[in-house]
């Protein structure tokens, strides 16, 4: 089906809910009984086959579900999310102290709204249209009716008063969905991926349904400054609201059709809680203040260094350079075969660099981990080709008998491997020509327990606002890039070592269970007599963190949401 250019109805609508939405009134909606609920994409577990053969469960090692594990536990927690298959939604069921509660999508709702409108319209519209978004009604429609199910879900399961945190760009309607359902909650949202600049942003023909969703929040949280900024123009510019700082004055219930004129004056915070079924009837002279902050996430960075220092993992990182023939430079990719983490850049790079002999020859070998990826979305079956072909081009150009100087997994890996191939990398390579953070430039840092090795990182992700020890690249600079791949690999042993340290405090002190922490103190707990910031305010999250700032101001960080392999 071709794009279409034109959107449903007017642009700048609300989305009706589909004829066939379960939807009770919020009089009738039972309150739920989990007082913190986390909404996310997909639910923290994987479908595996049990010793007696039988399909069961088992939770997936992701770090967002490390960090939130204590919490859930401590504050009976629901998680909300699609289990990863079309189909009927399983019964709730309770696995390791989590009580997960299935969101079912239709083998059509997986075409139009997970491979559809989240896949191939919101992924590369908000990585800076890297590749062209598609627009197309039916799959707004199915976003739609997707989130208002997640919003039931969560409504349905939330107790009074419950915190609700909603996770990524696949749900940024549940916010505004559920504060009209439930108006007693306090909910928080954050985005993963980055939130683009205005001019990119305003293509998307439904825009400020995008923004009034996304204000249905107390907290916004974002991995950097500049996506939080981003947002607060769109704010500004597509639905017409005042901005303080970071702070966004909303009026309480917020209009969704039309444009919305703010309060010109200083905020007026007036939000009030409503108690649970009163929904958004409420005295519409009321305004309610939404905050947004930057909130970098990380990794579970002991567990990564704990894994990388068990012997037989160390055993292995050895047996995997022996069975590369010994190189005399290891270096390695892993990603997510996907075209925001710019594969494509690095093998080009790494090609003209052994053209050129400046790893000195037999010397290197690259090792690219890619791991399977929304193999049903057209950007990604051509990328697949692309990457193929690319490195059997390098191989047949410069390989010799038994030495392939690119070694390509089209396969995931258990952490344990993983942790081994950082283990062996003399020089890793994240290139990303955009990233919301990049979560494999910690893990390699996490894992360096030897403070040997070398980063290369695009400057391009939130991960190079932390991870200055790192050589920073722009990776649309084959040049630059091609340099900062040869001095990486001929770093002394102690400017590595000064590099690695300065990262690995950076990673440890900020892990996911900071950045969850953060996050949800500041949703809980907001500051009282908040000032607004003047000129490059720093957002409200940023009032937890003082101290370890990063030149380019944005920081905090830490948590980190591993989404599974193959998402
Ligand atoms: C989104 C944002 C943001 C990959 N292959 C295997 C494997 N992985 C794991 C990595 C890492 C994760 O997947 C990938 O995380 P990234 O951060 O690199 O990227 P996205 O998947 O695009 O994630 C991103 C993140 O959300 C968190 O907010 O950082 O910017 O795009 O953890 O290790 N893990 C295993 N085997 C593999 O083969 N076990």
């Amino acid at each position: 089906m071709p794009p279409i250019k034109e959107p449903a109805g007017q642009p700048d609508e609300p989305g009706q809910p589909p004829d066939d939405a379960t939807s009770s009134s919020p009089a009738e909606r039972p309150t739920g009984q989990y007082s913190f609920v986390v909404a996310a994409s997909r639910l923290p577990v994987d479908r595996a086959e049990g010793p007696d053969g039988q399909a069961e469960w088992r939770s997936s090692p992701g770090g967002l579900v490390t960090a939130l594990k204590p919490v859930m536990a401590e504050a009976e927690g629901a998680w909300v999310g699609w289990p990863g298959a079309a189909g009927e939604a399983p019964e709730p069921f309770d696995l390791e102290g989590m009580h997960l509660v299935s969101v079912g999508l239709s083998p059509a709702e997986v075409r139009e709204y997970y491979e559809g409108f989240c896949n191939a319209t919101l992924w590369p519209l908000y990585h800076d249209v890297i590749a062209q978004p598609e627009f197309h009604r039916e799959w707004w429609e199915a976003y739609v009716r997707v989130n208002r199910r997640y919003a039931e879900t969560v409504a349905a399961q939330a107790a009074d008063g419950a915190t609700v945190w909603v996770h990524d760009y696949q749900l940024q309607l549940v916010p505004g969905m559920l504060r009209e359902m439930r108006g007693d909650v306090c909910i928080g949202h954050f985005t993963h991926i980055p939130f683009p600049g205005y001019e990119i942003f305003a293509q998307l023909p439904w825009r400020r349904q995008i923004v009034v969703g996304l204000l249905g929040s107390d907290l916004l949280g974002f991995q950097r400054h500049s996506d939080a900024t981003n947002f607060l123009r769109a704010c500004r510019r597509s639905a017409g609201l005042a901005t303080h700082g970071s702070r966004i004055q909303v009026p309480d219930p917020l209009p969704t059709g039309g444009a919305t004129a703010g309060p010109s004056g200083p905020a007026r915070p007036a939000r009030r809680r409503r108690t649970a079924g009163e929904g958004a009837a409420a005295d519409a002279s009321a305004w309610r203040e939404v905050r947004s902050g930057t909130f970098p996430i990380s990794i579970d960075s002991r567990g990564f260094g704990e894994i990388a220092l068990r012997p037989e993992v160390n055993a292995r990182s050895r047996e995997i350079r022996e069975a590369l023939g010994k190189p005399d430079i290891m270096l390695l990719g892993v990603d997510r075969l996907d075209y925001t983490k710019g594969i494509l850049h690095r093998l080009k790079a790494y090609a003209e660099v052994l053209a050129e002999g400046r790893l000195g020859p037999p010397g290197a070998v690259l090792v690219q981990v890619a791991s399977p990826s929304r193999e049903r979305v057209d950007h990604y079956r051509r990328l697949r080709e692309e990457v193929e072909t690319t490195v059997g081009r390098i191989n047949g150009d410069y390989g010799e008998v038994g030495l392939p100087p690119v070694h390509y997994l089209h396969q995931s890996y258990p952490r344990e491997e993983m942790a081994a191939l950082y283990l062996a990398a003399d020089v890793m390579l994240v290139t990303p020509l955009r990233d919301g953070m990049n979560l494999v430039a910690k893990e390699y840092v996490a894992c360096r327990h030897d403070e040997d090795g070398a980063l290369v990182l695009s400057e391009f992700t939130g991960a190079a606002d932390e991870l200055t020890g790192a050589f920073i690249v722009n990776p649309h600079d084959i040049e630059g890039l091609k340099d900062a791949i040869v001095r990486a690999a001929g770093v002394s042993p102690q400017e590595a070592r000064r590099r690695m340290r300065s990262m690995r405090r950076r990673v440890f002190d900020h892990d996911v269970a900071y950045w969850a922490r953060t996050f949800l103190d500041a949703l809980e707990k907001p500051p009282s007599g908040l000032q607004a910031p003047s000129g490059d305010h720093h957002l409200s999250g940023d009032h937890h963190l003082s101290g370890d700032h990063h030149p380019s101001g944005d920081h905090q960080a830490s948590g980190d949401h591993s989404p599974p392999p193959g998402d």
